[in-house]
């Protein structure tokens, strides 16, 4: 008789246990903000010799960004130095850089193929705030 009272009261513990866990479940637990970076901010890069375009961004530290980039003329390589960025940009087609703003700082986007005489110049700012 006492073993069937603890089997009993084992059950009902065991039941508790399943209510309370599906209770605890977060409420947008499939949305986007489960993620650890939610927010993903896209921009449109244009590059061509010398230049990107636009080649200052600036965004909230944390954030996800997708750099689209569009090469108008010769093959490109964009870097974003300190993040450990990288994407090759083949001319006429679109390649997608993702990465997370983090820490914050001021990075210098480059390209890093050598695309011309002034490919040095070739420079853009990622403002991480
Ligand atoms: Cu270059």
């Amino acid at each position: 008789m006492a073993r069937a009272r603890i089997l009993i009261l084992a059950l009902l513990v065991l039941a508790a246990l399943v209510l309370l866990g599906s209770a605890c479940v977060p409420v947008y637990k499939s949305s986007a903000a489960a993620g650890i970076y939610p927010i993903t901010k896209e921009y449109q890069i244009e590059a061509r010799q010398f230049d990107f375009t636009p080649n200052e961004i600036r965004v909230a530290a944390g954030t996800r960004v997708r750099l689209v980039v569009r090469s108008a003329d010769v093959d490109h390589r964009i870097a974003v130095a300190g993040l450990t960025a990288e994407k090759e940009t083949v001319q006429g087609r679109r390649q997608t850089l993702e990465l997370v703003a983090w820490p914050p700082g001021t990075y210098e986007m480059v390209c890093a193929v050598v695309c011309g005489t002034s490919h040095d110049r070739m420079r853009g700012t990622l403002i991480v705030e």
